[in-house]
């Protein structure tokens, strides 16, 4: 195991590592810019080094000063959480040339996964459902004889795109005429790489991933799937398992697939592979994440697998021995975002009063505090109120109870929580029926 981990984020996921590194006895090294002087992950650490101004790009982005801040602090492994550079295959690299455990995969599959043509070619051949479309880079002629074949509408996506980046609806082949030329300057321009394929559009599909721990031994844990339709603009605002549209039959095809996909590109640590799934129940693969998800504790509440300490356990070499997955329950995460709610902007400012909820089946992750101020520089989430119950309309009334006893205030300060309970009032979520476009739909 190691000795000293330094973890390269702030908020609460820099909290939920320093608590993983603490039960495995591992000594920690929180990182902060200037803003964050008085966050909680500073203080919890066991040691903590500025590493510059507020800026992400002069500090959380900056990866020469992380790495001084490596070899200051003597730390043999280097957590990244997630955003900022956990994804980054050229940070991964750097920290293992410098001798140090990147905690996540290795440099070569973040740069795999990152190019949504290749994968998406490899996933199809170990059986992973894919949506019809270009098989690969396309050009106009090729696109447009593609749509023929398909159908619109369609959409086109950037190879090095992903997270709703550089994604485009097409509707008739004058659009994609004019919109293609466009799509491949803006990938271009954006990811330095112009390749652009083709997919049929799916319509009102929900967003289903599956959670897959991996070892260094060939060993694949696959944890089940979390439901994700609730989102704005990419955004994800409410998370659960399991999801009541995945039978027992689909659960397991689905998850072999991904096994099969994981031991085919020898992954390695934490994962997550994205589907749609579309109004019939059919799948369809659309990228891997290659890092912890801000949700994983939904997948954590019903399996009761720490996903992080396993991240942390299978850098340094273990073995998987989760041994079967056993599932209890469900769980459903609200993401509670400092934002004023008629139009989602952020909404910095002090923290006045404070009050988390609590009692059975309830877990907050969050660095906030009384007193803290919510600086302007970063994202807008300030905690992840995360609900069990042993049905799903338990699981429901609780999350309602829960949210009733977060009380939080200040000067100016707007949060979300109000979103969340009209979200678990309507008939769509409580009867399972929300796809991605709910949101936009219900909050006009
Ligand atoms: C799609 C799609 C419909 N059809 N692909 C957006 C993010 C990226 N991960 C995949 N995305 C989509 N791909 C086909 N063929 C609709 C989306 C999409 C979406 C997907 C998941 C969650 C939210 C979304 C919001 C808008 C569009």
């Amino acid at each position: 195991m190691f000795k000293k981990v330094l973890i390269a984020n702030r908020g609460e996921i820099a909290l939920r590592a320093i608590r993983a590194c603490k039960e495995l006895g591992v000594r920690t090294v929180a990182i902060y810019s200037e803003a964050d002087r008085d966050s909680l992950h500073v203080r919890l650490a066991d040691e903590a080094v500025c590493i510059g101004p507020s800026e992400p790009a002069r500090s959380y982005l900056d990866i020469p000063r992380i790495m001084s801040a490596v070899e200051v602090s003597g730390a043999d492994a280097v957590y990244p959480g997630y955003g900022f550079l956990a994804e980054n295959p050229k940070f991964a690299e750097i920290v293992s040339k410098s001798g140090v455990k990147f905690i996540g995969p290795q440099p070569e599959t973040l740069e795999l996964i990152g190019d949504k043509i290749k994968t998406k070619e490899i996933a199809g051949r170990v059986g992973i459902p894919l949506v019809p479309g270009s098989n690969g880079s396309t050009d106009l002629e090729k696109a447009i004889e593609t749509a023929g074949k398909i159908g619109y509408p369609i959409v086109l996506k950037a190879s090095a795109g992903g997270g709703g980046r550089g994604i485009r609806i097409v509707f008739n082949e004058k659009e994609l005429r004019e919109k293609f030329p466009v799509a491949v300057q803006e990938a271009e321009l954006s990811f330095g790489d112009g390749r652009v394929y083709v997919e049929k559009f799916i319509i009102n599909p929900k967003h289903i991933e599956f959670q897959v721990l991996a070892d260094a031994h060939g060993n694949v844990s696959v944890l089940g799937e979390r439901e994700c339709s609730i989102q704005r603009r990419h955004q994800k605002l409410i998370e659960e398992a399991p999801s009541l549209s995945v039978d027992d039959k689909k659960r397991k095809e689905i998850e072999e697939a991904v096994a099969e996909f994981c031991r085919e590109i020898g992954y390695e640590g934490a994962g997550t592979v994205e589907f749609l799934m579309d109004e019939d129940g059919n799948f369809y693969f659309m990228e891997m994440n290659g890092r912890v998800q801000v949700e994983h504790p939904v997948t954590e509440m019903v399996t009761g697998i720490d996903i992080v300490k396993w991240q942390i356990r299978i850098a340094s070499g273990e073995r998987l021995r989760t041994g079967k997955v056993r599932k209890n329950g469900f769980a459903i995460e609200f993401r509670i975002n400092a934002e004023d709610p008629d139009n989602f902007f952020p909404s910095p400012g002090k923290i006045e009063e404070l009050v988390l909820p609590g009692g059975m089946g309830v877990r907050v992750d969050t660095h906030i505090y009384p007193g803290y101020t919510i600086p302007p520089y970063y994202d807008s989430l300030i905690a992840k109120l995360i609900v069990w119950g042993g049905t799903r309309d338990e699981a429901i009334q609780r999350g309602l109870r829960a949210l009733d006893e977060f009380l939080i205030s200040g000067e100016g300060l707007k949060t979300n929580i109000e979103f969340h309970r009209r979200v678990l009032r309507t008939k769509e979520f409580k009867e399972g029926k929300h796809h991605i476009g709910f949101v936009e739909e219900m909050m006009v």
